[in-house]
């Protein structure tokens, strides 16, 4: 067993991709599908377009899930009634091996990843035949089907995404061991940069990278997302990925740092905002507790049989109550909630499913449609909690330029606002945002992320240190 291609030192995802076969396979059944044959292709190697320079590779997230392979360009075949599964890989060339060392070979790939065959790509029609394959079920946004040749007459995509979709949704022990590393790796990057982080210091690109080298180091060789590195009013930007101002001369500025890596393709996502001085001060202050307090409420909320949107309402309605005891809105509680003023300042949804993506599929099953409503309709997902999902918690208030300008332009929405609060706010304060990651229990959350340090003292704490 030779090939330079593969760390023979890294753990193998082989079990977990067989559980995670019979997952998809048992959803399948239970539509109905007891024959023929799934197929995926996997993620082929790019390059930079029009030039020879490949693009770091990463497999295809659904093709992970059900083979673990992270070599390129491979096929994979299921046959429904036997569960064998059989990975197809490239023909390599001679002189692959002095570029790129050893190919994988055959026994490499089936002895790595557990699976029953391994063939060359060249042979996938000589297999579907031997399978007698009555039907081909593939994924919906599946397009490349050269490889399967007359077989492409027997496709069927009707069931295979959901069955996927809904096993991916519920994360099994062994996934969420993998998010939970993913988890520690990031968070452990966030406290550095809490340490290292000084008025007027280093730019927000020296902070990203450095967030990237503490996962990069620790075994979290791709970021999950592009980093958002967020100085004073930069913040305001809900995805800001510039990263390029100079970390704010006043200490009392915050920093918004929302940046996770992945971990054997499973993301993280984490947001903490901290002032760059190190205490909480006057108007910053005031909003990061608003926004703790949004997030305290749901992590205290969630628990099996909870709407998703229901914790986003919760979240909407603890923010009008500590926007309102602020100064910064006036009037009713139920009234202010009733005209959506509260989604000027939170105008993005509570939080999204997270797995193999860090927007993990499934966010809304098929016929369940996006809400309209302010906020709301920004949701990613309407689902019913369920022991083992995913989810991010983050909520933020923000002082966005272009929708203040409008509210502030708008007698029916200046009735509700003191206006010079918000004004004086807006001029300093950009947004917090705070974001952990948890697993929803038979009784409430595993938080993955909750150690990271968020509450005001924990974090005083840190970068006192
Ligand atoms: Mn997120």
């Amino acid at each position: 067993m030779t090939t330079a291609s593969v760390n023979p030192s890294r753990r193998s995802y082989a079990p977990l991709a067989r559980e995670n076969r019979q997952k998809v396979l048992k959803h399948l059944e239970q539509a109905g599908i007891t024959s023929g044959v799934l197929y995926l292709t996997g993620m082929k190697t790019e390059e930079r377009k029009w030039t020879d320079c490949e693009v770091p590779f990463r497999q295809e997230s659904n093709f992970f899930y059900l083979t673990g392979v992270t070599e390129p360009d491979c096929h994979l075949v299921i046959d429904v009634a036997s569960q064998d599964a059989h990975v197809f890989i490239p023909k390599f060339s001679e002189d692959h091996a002095l570029w790129m060392g050893p190919p994988p070979t055959e026994t490499f790939i089936k002895e790595r990843y557990g699976v029953q065959h391994c063939d060359v790509v060249d042979n996938i029609v000589k297999t579907l035949e031997s399978l007698k394959a009555s039907k081909v079920h593939i994924l919906e946004q599946e397009k490349d089907l050269a490889a399967i040749g007359a077989f492409k007459d027997k496709i069927d995509s009707s069931a295979l995404s959901t069955a996927v979709t809904e096993a991916r949704m519920i994360k099994s022990k062994g996934e969420i061991e993998l998010m939970r590393r993913a988890a520690k790796i990031s968070g452990d990057a966030h406290i550095a940069l809490m340490k290292a982080a000084k008025p007027g210091k280093d730019t927000e690109r020296q902070l990203q990278a450095l967030f990237e080298y503490e996962c990069f180091r620790n075994d979290g060789r791709y970021q999950a997302y592009t980093p958002i590195v967020a100085s004073g009013r930069n913040g305001s930007v809900l995805h800001y990925i510039d990263n390029t101002d100079p970390i704010a001369q006043d200490k009392r500025d915050l920093l918004l740092v929302d940046a996770g890596c992945e971990y054997e393709c499973y993301a993280a996502d984490i947001t903490r905002t901290f002032p760059i001085g190190g205490k909480f001060e006057g108007d910053w202050k005031t909003t990061y507790e608003i926004v703790l307090s949004m997030q305290n409420a749901v992590l205290a909320a969630i628990k099996p049989g909870v709407e998703w949107e229901d914790m986003h309402k919760l979240a909407n309605r603890v923010a009008a109550e500590g926007l309102l005891k602020a100064g910064l809105i006036k009037g009713d509680l139920d009234t202010l909630i009733a005209n959506h003023i509260p989604a000027l300042f939170f105008p993005h949804g509570l939080g999204h499913s997270i797995g193999l993506d860090v927007h993990d599929v499934g966010g809304y099953p098929k016929g369940v449609p996006r809400l309209t409503d302010p906020g709301l309709k920004y949701l990613r997902m309407r689902r019913t909690l369920k022991p083992g999902m995913a989810v991010t918690v983050e909520p933020g208030i923000y002082f966005v330029d272009a929708i203040l300008d409008k509210a502030l332009a708008d007698s029916n929405v200046t009735q509700y606002l003191d206006v010079e609060v918000v004004k004086r706010f807006r001029k300093t304060v950009g947004g917090v945002r705070i974001e952990d990651d948890v697993v929803v229990t038979e009784t409430g959350v595993d938080n993955l992320t909750g150690w990271v340090p968020k509450e005001v003292a924990d974090i005083e704490k840190v970068m006192s240190a």
